[in-house]
């Protein structure tokens, strides 16, 4: 459980060296911060078991960094980071998050103005003292204090992929304790919404006092917010806070639904048992004072009249109508991906061989994948030209043909994510997207245009004979950037017309499309796919986040042609070129 915090450590000292400038640590401290984020083995357990040198086999760690875990293990501080932190006593993380302002910026800021934090910046912005520094202006400040407003409303919440794996160790700790009978986690977790605020959880036990006890004094708690006979609150050490409800186990059903939420689902359902002459709480459903359902979810919706509802459906937007017309969507199940259409390797700006990825999505169950790197404009991630690219396809046959001579039923597909220029036009001739399986088409700069403009551009990328898929169609980074400014009912209509597949991109900050998007889109009968995005094979776990944001969408295994077996995804992409 510690290598989030781990992660988040030498993330910040990376960034606390970039501000020093210095050239070559900071990546060092960056890459290595998002290497034990991702980690399936926590930290102290890989010490515990081969010390200093097994967390020095860690990708991207050496010596002196496995000597900083070490410490943090030990002591649960690292010296030199304290030091840093001492030395410019800034909260980087909250800044960095600000579009447009990187660790240079933010030692300008502090050294100049005193900024601290994003209310320090919002203050100075406002009273326009930003614009007066070198190397601000007048547009950059109002640059700032959208940022400001945009991290404001994000303040407090925490983006759910960065702490899934966090919550189900959670979860798993406590179920360790033989007084708890069952356990699961409710809220917005349970619902798989792109950001949460807490951690809810709820358990079954008929002795709730050694739960309590035991809950209150777990290693991960910094504080205790409150302690009661069947609930507790703690702040965790990353920052969230953590309630734990204990309930009989006639009640859990009821109690599962009530906590689960959302609220606005959850007053529906009640107004509908008053209508019913019914009541609903957290305990149960009651006629009078006798209890007809509460063990179960289901014996709750079934008593209600209504078909079970998937705890992503849960929003109130139109759900319990379906259900109680038995018309409940059979949504895409989790892990039932046949294929990932967008990864980039090493041979741009991602970390593993195509090889590697291979083997990775070969252990995952998959049965193929498409290799889509950036292309020659994007130059920051290394994007390829005609002739690399013509390159990496001879290497990809290489592999396919060893796949067939070991009989492995696996296929390597040629794509790229080909870059939209700023008119709309691609990054890479006709001659040579008509040799790939996939082109996944993306916008990464200009993101500013105006709506039409923008709406405009995407749309004659789309047009192109030869693309596919849009990658990230609306390119927001989740607490960090906003999406770029398209008409996305225009943008959706287009693809139907056209038969472009639009993406569910799976990058725990993008979720691109977004679950309303993703309703538009199966409702018009756009096809999607759900991609992990992956710069490397640690991330290809992501595409369950998708997977989830598909289902928050209301999409069926029918609307995701990564699902589908790879010839009908071919065929499909075919028929449309
Ligand atoms: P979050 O934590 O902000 O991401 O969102 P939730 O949905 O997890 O909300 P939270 O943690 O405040 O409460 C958990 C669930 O408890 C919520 O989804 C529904 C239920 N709940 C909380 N407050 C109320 C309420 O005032 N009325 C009703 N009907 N349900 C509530
Ligand atoms: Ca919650
Ligand atoms: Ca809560
Ligand atoms: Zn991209």
């Amino acid at each position: 459980m510690t290598n989030e915090e781990i992660a988040r450590v030498f993330g910040e000292i990376g960034e606390y060296l970039e501000m020093g400038d210095v050239a070559f640590k900071p990546q060092a401290y960056s890459r290595a911060s998002a290497v034990i984020a991702s980690l399936e083995e926590d930290v102290a357990s890989i010490y515990e078991k081969g010390g200093l040198k097994a967390l020095e086999d860690i990708p991207g760690v050496g010596k002196s960094l496995a000597l900083k875990i070490e410490e943090y293990l030990r002591t649960g501080k690292i010296k030199y980071y304290e030091n840093l932190k001492k030395k410019t006593p800034v909260d980087v993380s909250e800044l960095t998050r600000i579009e447009g302002l990187g660790p240079r910026k933010i030692k300008i800021l502090y050294k100049k103005l005193g900024i601290r934090n994003v209310d320090d910046l919002e203050k100075a912005a406002s009273a326009g003292k930003i614009s007066k520094l070198p190397g601000f202006g007048k547009k950059s400040e109002e640059n700032i204090l959208k940022g400001v407003f945009f991290a404001k409303k994000f303040r407090g919440r925490y983006i759910l992929g960065d702490k899934l794996q966090w919550i189900e160790s959670v979860a798993k700790d406590l179920k360790t304790l033989k007084e708890i009978k069952k356990l699961d986690v409710a809220g917005s977790i349970r619902r798989r919404k792109e950001t949460v605020g807490d951690l809810d959880i709820l358990a079954v036990s008929s002795k709730p006092k050694p739960v309590m006890d035991y809950f209150v004094s777990r290693p991960w708690v910094v504080r205790v917010l409150g302690k009661g006979e069947a609930k507790s609150s703690v702040k965790a050490e990353n920052g969230m806070d953590v309630d734990l409800r204990v309930l009989e186990e006639k009640s859990y059903g009821a109690g599962l639904l009530y906590f689960t939420g959302s609220k606005e689902h959850n007053i529906r359902l009640r107004e509908l048992a008053i209508k019913k002459g019914l009541k609903l709480n957290e305990y149960g459903l009651f006629q009078g004072k006798k209890m007809i359902a509460g063990k179960t979810e289901e014996e709750v919706y079934k008593a209600l009249g209504l078909e079970y509802v998937p705890p992503e459906m849960r929003e109130d937007t139109g759900e319990i109508q379906l259900a109680a017309l038995k018309k409940i969507p059979k949504l895409v199940d989790y892990g039932s991906l046949e294929g990932d259409l967008q990864i980039q390797t090493d041979w741009s700006d991602g970390e593993n061989s195509i090889e590697e990825y291979a083997a990775a999505a070969i252990n995952l169950g998959l049965k193929y994948i498409a290799i889509t790197d950036h292309t020659q404009s994007l130059k920051v991630a290394n994007g390829l030209d005609e002739k690399r690219l013509e390159k990496q396809m001879l290497e990809i046959d290489r592999l396919n043909k060893s796949f067939d001579k070991k009989r492995i039923d696996f296929r390597i597909l040629k794509g790229a994510e080909v870059d939209i220029l700023k008119d709309g036009s691609l990054d890479l001739p006709d001659k040579v997207l008509s040799k790939l399986d996939i082109v996944g088409v993306a916008i990464h700069s200009h993101f500013n245009l105006p709506e039409k403009e923008q709406t405009k551009r995407l749309i004659r990328a789309m047009e192109n004979k030869w693309s596919d898929i849009v990658f990230h169609p609306t390119g927001r980074l989740i607490g960090e950037r906003e999406p770029l400014r398209l008409d996305m009912e225009a943008v959706i209509k287009a693809a139907k017309t056209i038969g472009t597949v639009l993406e569910i991109d799976s990058y725990p900050n993008r979720l691109d499309l977004k679950d309303e998007y993703i309703r538009l889109a199966v409702n018009m009968g756009v096809k999607l796919s759900v991609d992990s995005d992956s710069h490397s094979v640690r991330h290809l776990r992501f595409l369950d986040l998708g997977l989830a944001q598909a289902r928050r969408g209301w999409a069926k295994k029918s609307d995701i042609i990564n699902a589908w077996p790879i010839e009908k995804a071919l065929g499909f992409l075919k028929k449309n070129n």
